[in-house]
Parts: C-alpha cells; sequence; structure tokens
C-alpha cells in the first residue's frame, strides 16, 4: 500500500525520459521545471508559483504556447521499403479554461503537432496562434491540432462555441464534435462545459498501423472506455520527420485564461496516466477529494437515490393534484391571464418543433390560440424564474407593460404563471428579427437564410424611423418612463408588411432584479452597451439611445457593431465610421449590398444620428424625439454637426480599432469584476449576448425566426 503512494510521490515529480525510440515523458504540475530546459514557454505562457502553467491570461488578443523542448521522430521518409508510417502516439493532460465574462469563451486552445516552436506569423483570436488568414488550409503548414474551441467562427464553420475538433494544417475542422464524455455509470455521453473553469482531463491516442485517432474527455482521473471520437486519419501527409509537440492558445476581443495543470505523453504506448489529486488546482476549484470522501458518497448515494424517488413520488402526487395554482394576487392582474392549459394545448406541449427561438430571456414557442375559428397565431415567450420570490413584481411589472400599445412595439397580449414559469404571449411576427435580414448573405448554418431578399434602402429606413418612435413612446410618450435596455437587431422584429416592431421591452429590467435584492445585473448586448451602463450599471433612456445608435449603424452598413471577420481582424463599428465620417467618406460605410442604391440625404441623416446617438458622454446624445425629428425630417442641415471623434486616437480608419474597444471594455471588465464570484452565474444566467465573431455562440438563434 505504501510504496504505491511512495512511487506516486516520487516519480511524478520530474520528468523522465526513456529510450530515444520510445520517448515519454510526464508533468505533474510544472513547478521546478526549467523553463528552457525542459518546456519551452513562448507568447505569454507563463508557470505561476503553484506549478500551474498558465498558457494566456484575461488580456486581449495574446498567444501563449508551450512545448516539449526537443523534436520527436514520428516517421522515417527515407525508409527503405517506401512504407511511410506514422509511429503511435499517446498524450493525456489536465486543463481549465476559465472566461473572463461567463459564457463567453475567447478563444480556446489546440494540442498541436508542429515543425517548429515558434509558428511564424500565426495570429491570435480564432486563429488559436496556430496560422493565420492567409496560410490556413495551406497543406505546407505541417501543423497537425486538436482545437479545444469555445467560440464559434462561421468562418470556418464550427459547430458551436464548445467543442473539440481535428485541424490538419487549417482552423476548419475535419471532424468536430461537441465536448462530451462517457459515463460509465449512466452509459451515455454527458454534457461537459469546456469553458466552465473546471479541471478536464484530456487523452489524444493515435494508432499508427490502424490510423485511428481517438480523443477523450472526461472531468474525471479515470478514462471512459468511450471516445469522445475515434476516426480514421492517416497523418503521413501532415506529419513530417520531426515534430514539436506542445500547445497554443489564444484569445481575442474577448478572452480566458487557458490553463494546463500536468501533462504526458509517450511514443507508441499509452500515456502514463494523470491523477488530478496528484496536480496543482485552482485556488477556487476544490478538486481535492479524499479516499474517504469517496467512500462516503458511495454510501450517501444510496440515500440520495432514496431521496429522489420519493421527491419523484411527491412530485408525480402534486401533478395529479393540480395543474394550475391560481394564487389570490395572481387575479389582480386578471385580464391578461390565460391559462397554462390554453398555452400549453397551443404550442402542442411546448414541443420542439414549435420552437422559434432561444434568446438571453428563455425559449420563444409557436403557438396557435384555440378556439376563434381559424385560430389566432401567438409568440409565447417561456421565462423561468429561479426563485418564487419576486415572480409577483414580475407579474405586476408584465401586467404595467401589458397597457403599451403602439404599432411599432410587439404587442403583449397576456401572460400565464405556472410554478417557477412565466409565460409571455405575444403577436406572432411572421418575419422574423432584423438581424436574420441584415445578415442573410453570411453563412449561416442550419437555416434557410439565402431565401431571405435585402432589405432595401426604404425599407431600413422605415424601419429605423418606427424603431425610433416605438423608444420615443417608451421614454416620453406614455405614463412612465420604459427604458428598454436591451436594443438590438435581433430584439426587432417585422410584421408582415415588413415593419420594424421593438420586441422584449421592460424584460431587460425584470432580469436586473436577482433573487438577491442587493446585487443587480448588467443586462444587455456588448457593442450596444453604453459606456457609462458598463461603469454604473445604472440603465438610462440616454444608454437606450447609446444602443439605438449602434443599431442604426449596424442597419446603415449591414455590419454587427463588433465584427470579428472584419478588416484586419475585429472592426468596433462605431470607430470605423466614426474614421470614415471625419475624412468626408463616410458613404463607403454603406452597406455593399445596397449595391449604391440609397436615398443619399437620407444615408448622411442615419449616419449622422447614429454617430450623435454614440457618443461616449450621455449628456451629449440627443434625445429619442430628437432623433425621431431627426430621422422623419431627413434634412441633413437639420442634424446638428458631428464632433470630431472621441480623442486618443481610438478612431483612425487605418488603425486596428482594436485599443478603442479595449477602452470600452475596461469599464465593463470594472463592473463586472466589482461583483462576488457568486454573482457571476447569475450574470450570466441573462443576457450577455457576445459580440459577433463571439457572438455567433448566440446569434445562432437569433437567426432562426425568433419573433417577440
Ligand atoms: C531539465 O533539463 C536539464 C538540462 O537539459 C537537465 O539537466 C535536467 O535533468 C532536466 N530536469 C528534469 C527534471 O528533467
Ligand atoms: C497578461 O499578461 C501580459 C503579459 O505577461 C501582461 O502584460 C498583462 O498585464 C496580463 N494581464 C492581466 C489581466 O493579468
Ligand atoms: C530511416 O530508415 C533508413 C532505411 O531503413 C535507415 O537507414 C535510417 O537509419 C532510418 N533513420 C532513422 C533516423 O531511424
Ligand atoms: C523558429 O524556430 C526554429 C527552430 O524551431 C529556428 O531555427 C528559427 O530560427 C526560428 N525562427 C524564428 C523567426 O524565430
Ligand atoms: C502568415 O504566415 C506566414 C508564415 O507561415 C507568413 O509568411 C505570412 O506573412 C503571414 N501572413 C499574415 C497576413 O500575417
Ligand atoms: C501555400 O503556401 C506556399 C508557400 O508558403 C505558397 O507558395 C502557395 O501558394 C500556398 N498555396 C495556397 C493555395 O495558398
Ligand atoms: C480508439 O477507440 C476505439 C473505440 O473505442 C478502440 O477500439 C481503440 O482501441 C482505440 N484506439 C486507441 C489507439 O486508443
Ligand atoms: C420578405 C418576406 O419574407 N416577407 C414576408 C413577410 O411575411 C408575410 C406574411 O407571412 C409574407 O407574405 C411575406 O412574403
Amino acid at each position: 500500500m505504501y510504496w504505491i503512494l511512495l512511487c506516486f510521490l516520487i516519480l511524478p515529480l520530474l520528468p523522465f525520459f526513456a529510450s530515444a525510440q520510445q520517448d515519454q515523458f510526464i508533468y505533474t504540475g510544472f513547478a521546478g521545471i526549467g523553463k528552457n530546459n525542459n518546456v519551452s514557454l513562448n507568447g505569454i505562457s507563463e508557470i505561476e508559483n503553484s506549478g500551474i502553467l498558465r498558457l494566456t491570461n484575461e488580456t486581449s488578443r495574446l498567444i501563449g504556447r508551450v512545448f516539449y523542448p526537443r523534436p520527436l521522430r514520428f516517421k522515417n521518409s527515407s525508409a527503405v521499403d517506401g512504407k511511410v508510417e506514422v509511429a503511435s502516439f499517446s498524450t493525456s493532460f489536465a486543463f481549465a479554461i476559465v472566461p473572463e465574462y461567463p459564457k463567453l469563451g475567447g478563444h480556446g486552445f489546440a494540442f498541436v503537432l508542429s515543425p517548429n516552436q515558434n509558428l511564424t506569423g500565426a495570429q491570435p483570436s480564432q486563429y488559436l496562434g496556430l496560422l493565420n488568414s492567409s496560410d490556413n488550409g495551406n497543406a505546407t503548414n505541417h501543423v497537425f491540432a486538436i482545437e479545444f474551441d469555445t467560440v464559434q467562427d462561421f468562418e470556418f464553420q464550427d459547430i458551436n462555441d464548445n467543442h473539440v475538433g481535428v485541424d490538419v494544417d487549417s482552423l476548419v475542422s475535419s471532424t468536430a464534435a461537441t465536448a462530451s464524455y462517457f459515463d460509465s455509470n449512466s452509459g451515455g455521453q454527458q454534457p461537459l462545459n469546456l469553458k466552465s473553469g473546471n479541471t478536464i482531463l484530456a487523452w489524444i491516442d493515435y494508432d499508427g498501423k490502424a490510423r485511428v485517432l481517438n480523443v477523450t474527455l472526461s472531468p474525471i482521473s479515470s478514462k471512459p472506455t468511450k471516445p469522445l471520437f475515434s476516426i480514421p486519419i492517416d497523418l503521413s501527409p501532415v506529419i513530417e520527420d520531426d515534430m514539436f509537440v506542445g500547445f497554443s492558445a489564444s484569445t481575442g476581443l474577448l478572452a480566458s485564461s487557458h490553463y494546463l495543470f500536468g501533462w504526458s505523453f509517450k511514443m507508441n504506448g499509452a500515456a502514463p496516466s494523470l491523477d488530478l489529486s496528484s496536480l496543482p488546482s485552482l485556488p477556487r476549484i476544490s478538486s481535492k477529494r479524499s479516499h474517504a470522501v469517496i467512500a462516503v458518497s458511495a454510501s450517501l448515494s444510496t440515500v440520495i437515490v432514496f431521496l429522489i424517488a420519493a421527491s419523484l413520488v411527491a412530485y408525480a402526487l402534486y401533478r395529479l393534484k393540480t395543474v394550475d395554482i391560481i394564487e389570490p394576487w395572481e387575479l389582480e392582474y386578471g385580464p391578461h391571464r390565460f391559462s397554462y392549459k390554453t398555452l400549453h394545448r397551443a404550442t402542442k406541449g411546448f414541443r420542439d418543433r414549435e420552437l422559434l427561438g432561444v434568446g438571453g430571456f428563455g425559449k420563444v414557442y409557436k403557438g396557435v390560440l384555440p378556439g376563434s375559428g381559424s385560430g389566432e397565431e401567438v409568440a409565447v415567450k417561456r421565462i423561468s424564474h429561479d426563485s418564487r420570490q419576486g415572480i409577483r413584481e414580475f407579474v405586476a411589472e408584465i401586467a404595467s407593460i401589458g397597457r403599451l400599445r403602439h404599432r411599432n412595439l410587439v404587442q403583449l397580449q397576456g401572460w400565464c404563471r405556472h410554478r417557477g414559469d412565466l409565460l409571455l404571449v405575444y403577436d406572432y411576427m411572421p418575419n422574423g428579427s432584423l438581424d436574420q435580414f441584415l445578415f442573410a448573405g453570411d453563412p449561416v448554418p442550419r437555416t434557410q437564410a439565402q431565401t431571405i431578399p435585402l432589405l432595401t434602402w426604404e425599407q431600413r429606413f422605415r424601419i429605423l424611423r418606427g424603431v425610433a418612435s416605438a423608444l420615443l413612446y417608451l421614454h416620453e410618450e406614455w405614463e412612465n418612463v420604459v427604458i428598454h435596455r436591451d436594443v438590438k437587431a435581433s430584439n426587432v422584429l417585422l410584421d408582415a408588411d415588413l415593419n420594424g416592431r421593438l420586441g422584449d421591452f421592460g424584460l431587460a429590467k425584470l432580469h436586473e432584479h436577482g433573487a438577491n435584492p442587493s446585487t443587480t445585473r448588467v443586462v444587455g448586448t456588448l457593442g450596444y452597451l453604453a459606456p457609462e451602463l458598463t461603469r454604473m450599471g445604472k440603465a438610462t433612456a440616454s444608454s437606450d439611445v447609446f444602443a439605438f445608435g449602434a443599431l442604426v449603424l449596424e442597419v446603415v452598413c449591414g455590419r454587427r457593431p463588433i465584427e470579428a471577420k472584419a478588416l484586419p481582424e475585429e472592426l468596433v463599428l462605431v470607430d470605423w465610421v466614426w474614421g470614415l465620417w471625419n475624412i468626408r467618406r463616410w458613404s463607403e460605410a454603406l452597406d455593399p449590398k445596397l449595391d449604391g442604391k440609397y436615398d443619399v440625404e437620407e444615408a448622411e441623416v442615419a449616419i449622422k444620428v447614429g454617430l450623435l446617438c454614440s457618443q461616449p458622454l450621455p449628456m451629449a446624445r440627443p434625445t429619442m424625439r430628437e432623433v425621431s425629428r431627426y430621422l422623419n425630417g431627413a434634412d441633413t442641415t437639420e442634424v446638428p454637426n458631428i464632433p470630431p471623434p472621441p480623442p486618443s486616437g481610438l478612431y483612425e480608419y487605418d488603425a486596428t480599432p482594436v485599443s478603442g474597444m479595449d477602452k470600452r471594455k475596461l469599464g465593463f471588465e470594472d463592473f463586472v469584476h466589482s461583483y462576488p464570484s457568486s454573482s457571476f452565474e447569475k450574470v450570466s444566467a441573462c443576457s450577455l449576448v457576445s459580440v459577433s465573431g463571439d457572438e455567433e455562440s448566440l446569434s445562432g438563434y437569433a437567426r432562426i425566426p425568433l419573433s417577440a
């Protein structure tokens, strides 16, 4: 017993090397490893005192790598019989990804085999420090990687923002799978969140004879019996005789800290296994589990199974007894109340086929209200509310919102409370959301986006006027001031005549009241968030104006407020347009898809309004009343002159606009970071929707027609 322990203690402390043919090494933590002798660090990677190897921190657009310092021999091209076979190899490592903002990774890391350690010319962000835009996909790269990618890049046809992919000389993965692991207890694949901040073990095994590559993940030390994927692949064309092995990670506009806790590798054999309990771990994650705990938990699990069974029975009884419990106070808001049964039937039991979209606030289903002749089409939004506390305020708020009426608002017809869920019934908008139309030509998986026609200039301008008048109504024309808080293209829905209608108004406010009243949450979407909002967290009419400005520019330019695929790499739309305005070349900012067919005066007014609304100082921005007047007048001389771009030279046309974003982000970061880590989850639970290249993670939903 003890000698086993002793081996565990002594052996893994230092890497050891067997014969040249059977290269193998194991790092159980990286403490005391000579930086240049035993591993090569490059980029910003660093070994922390705790023995954790940090590939990147949360600074934007950086690359961090680590390599085993000597190349390993993978094949022998000069073998006599001409049969060039890649040696089998196997590796195992423990990693964690801690994103700067919960749920928004940036960008991921990869296990890599490369002919050299410096990967010259490689870019950060979506390129993961492996390749760049000009050499991506070129077979001369000889770069083989398994990516652990936390951002969905449509450019590379990524399947989602939580996947593992096989990259052969290209960031377009030849095989990709959503991160998950095989759980032998349940006998099925369990989902795994790469950017959860928890330690994850990965195994990569290549059988050179059978030419089969296996990739396996697990949150615990023991290797699952089934890999995540097992694919036939011949690595001989991509692998050169001598290759370096290591890891490369990168950050983009959004960033994550990427950590490695241990790494083992072996040629022609299974890599020595890593034991999570003997590896260093991040301070807030207590992964240490003594054997005693496991023994106790075994017996505990029996108890838990019993408890679950008991509560299932109780739940079943509860269900039998009642479907709808109406509390007295709910009757106060009577007229708008639908019964759960009605909505359940209207949406055919909330089945997935009726799903119109998934947004920050919940799922939206299409429904047909029973009764009335042909049946009225509605959109039903289902919002889960974690605590029953506060649901009364929720409903009061909803009931008052239900009294808002404006031709450019998506009408709320009624509501229903069912246990912890709130169901909101809206008019059905047959033409889906505005962003779907604006970005119709972009490659979009899983929709028939190609069939969506482009919006003409007249349609765009009318939509902008409509949204402006809806916001004016919310801000000034109703009995109370209503702040929308989440103005963005995916919240602008189009009715049958392609009029713009603002949806989701008031909901953001409900989400700012957390279960814990002492915390508020940032609600909004990066790129539309006014700088003061990210600092103070207090939404005002002028933060809505800021978001409207971002929307105007988006509609006029046909680009997202923050775009990863543009210019050098990332484009902050307002910086770019402001730069062009300043040098009197604003017409270049107009959506090229319009093909020059637009009204010059209207376009100039729109751009001016967009910029006026985007001013960093809230006081400087116009009110919605002024905005409405400018748009309706469509007379550019009536719109005030645009001040020069905000100082510090952030808005030059030619310069990479990233530094501008950093400034903006700083405020955001301060805000988010000023909360205890427990409230991070809450922030993420609402609609901190990400930015463009990065945004794809969530904008996928916006492309299915998202009504109400
Ligand atoms: C690290 O490298 C140095 C020089 O190559 C070598 O002497 C030393 O034994 C290595 N340390 C370990 C732990 O392998
Ligand atoms: C990340 O690392 C870089 C380079 O080591 C450093 O300049 C930067 O301040 C670090 N950022 C954070 C947030 O620690
Ligand atoms: C490669 O193969 C040739 C022919 O079999 C042999 O002479 C040579 O030693 C091998 N080289 C290495 C490095 O194994
Ligand atoms: C890249 O690395 C190789 C060795 O791996 C070295 O010979 C070469 O000089 C390096 N190039 C640059 C530009 O650092
Ligand atoms: C891409 O990398 C190659 C080297 O692999 C380099 O020659 C080229 O200049 C790089 N291109 C860009 C746009 O950085
Ligand atoms: C691949 O790279 C090589 C050398 O860098 C270059 O000559 C060739 O044109 C590139 N091929 C493609 C398809 O880009
Ligand atoms: C890869 O996975 C398959 C299927 O589980 C298994 O039969 C095979 O032995 C594995 N190969 C390696 C090299 O681990
Ligand atoms: C452009 C577009 O898709 N228009 C559609 C909007 O919705 C109406 C009613 O469903 C359709 O008739 C239009 O074709």
